[in-house]
């Protein structure tokens, strides 16, 4: 069998999506998912001028020799758009060899270890009394597990608080600005969840994202001050360039860490999964090299006690999910999944067999990842240039959003 062709389809059913299609001579697909938030293009140029040309010929079956290949192959190794574009060729062979095995890919990573995927929501409001009822609802649909985040008093916006339809900023050409306060936010954050503890019990699992804001040493200061509410994780305390920084609120807090969905490789993690810093590795399919790469990671983690808690924000794309749900059905060190529901036009655009049922996902049993791209829907669709925000002090110092 060989690839004949591999289409890089763009479209906007909502939020820009970038998605690899491979296409044989036996006439099996695959579909890989390469969507870079605000530097989608970007991926899409990688893909379509570099990628797709040495793919043509190649046997769809040697994913690890195509994984090396492109890795060592291009030189420059890593990086958000290099290890994106590497992960929808890898997602697309693995969705090709599940097809032509006949059997779901979690099959061919080991068979299912756990009866579904435990996922958890995002409850989010500006205030603390109307994030309660968003909680509310959410136990109601059956999570046993919700991400809060809230709006910060003093301030006038701050992340995962969006009155917007799209989750994050996905309509301007150009970055949004937002102002921020460590010492607002710090103060604030403990108020939020001695009031969910006092309204939900002791059992139901919170999580919480810091996105990145704080330095070591106040990532050490909210933890602690989160202990008495047991949280599962705190997300993203720091940025995570400096892997040993994380040494340093370990030695402070019980609190347990997740890090890892702006990281591409496991050269990103190794310090933190070897050194026992963090609790949780939140790599994605999309952009940490695919289901080969992920499950490298994973492996890594496993034997450091380290659990997979997969992001899986709307700007990854149904592709994405589906994979990402075959790892976590297999793996023995399976933590959490991110799950946020994407817009009706997207589920139509990306049609899919998993589903949501009493707090899991379940990848189903169709063969393959049990998903494609209506691509006739897909153009209907066009590309909407879109960007991320930037973050500000309030001195005006940019600061990492
Ligand atoms: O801000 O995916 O845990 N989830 C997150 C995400 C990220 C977006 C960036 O594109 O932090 O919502
Ligand atoms: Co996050």
């Amino acid at each position: 069998m060989r690839i004949t062709e591999a289409r890089v389809i763009v479209t906007c059913p909502g939020r820009n999506f970038v998605t690899l299609k491979i296409v044989t001579d036996e006439g099996v697909t695959g579909v890989g998912d390469a969507t870079l938030n605000g530097r989608e293009l970007a991926v899409a140029a990688y893909l379509t001028e570099h990628v797709v040309p040495v793919l043509i010929g190649r046997d769809p079956a040697r994913i690890e020799d195509t994984w090396q290949y492109l890795y060592q192959g291009a030189y420059w190794r890593r990086g958000p758009v290099t290890m994106s574009a590497i992960a929808a060729v890898d997602t697309a062979l693995w969705d090709i060899k599940g097809k032509i095995a006949g059997l779901p890919v979690y099959q061919l990573l080991g068979g299912r270890s756990r009866a579904g995927v435990t996922v958890y929501a995002h409850a989010q409001a500006v205030s603390i009394e109307s994030v309660l009822s968003e909680i509310s609802s959410c136990v109601d649909l059956g999570y046993q597990a919700v991400r809060v985040q809230t709006g910060i008093p003093g301030l006038e916006s701050t992340y995962g608080v969006s009155g917007q339809a799209f989750y994050e900023p996905a309509s301007a050409a150009l970055p949004a600005e937002n102002v921020w306060s460590t010492a607002h936010y710090l103060d604030h954050v403990p108020r939020v969840f001695a009031a969910v503890r006092a309204e939900f019990g002791p059992t139901l699992r919170l999580l919480h994202d810091v996105h990145h804001r704080l330095t070591p040493i106040e990532a050490a200061r909210l933890g602690r001050s989160l202990e008495p509410y047991h949280l599962t994780w705190m997300e993203d305390p720091v940025p995570a360039e400096l892997q040993e920084g994380f040494r340093l609120i370990r030695q402070h807090t019980t609190t347990p860490i997740a890090v890892g969905e702006v990281f591409n490789s496991i050269w990103d993690c190794q310090e933190l999964i070897t050194g026992q810093l963090i609790d949780y590795i939140r790599t994605s399919v999309v952009h940490a090299g695919g289901i080969t790469h992920l499950r490298r990671i994973f492996d890594l983690a496993a034997l450091y006690h380290v659990r997979s808690g997969s992001h899986g924000a709307t700007d990854l794309s149904p592709v994405c999910m589906a994979a990402a749900l075959h790892v976590d059905l297999a793996i023995p060190n399976f933590g959490l999944q991110e799950y946020m529901r994407h817009t009706p036009e997207t589920d139509e655009v990306f049609p899919h067999s998993y589903h949501f049922e009493d707090g899991y996902l379940h990848p189903g049993e169709e063969p393959g990842l049990g998903v494609d791209i209506d691509e006739e829907l897909a153009g209907r669709y066009p590309y909407r240039p879109a960007a991320l925000p930037v973050n500000r002090l309030q001195d005006g110092t940019v600061h990492s959003w």
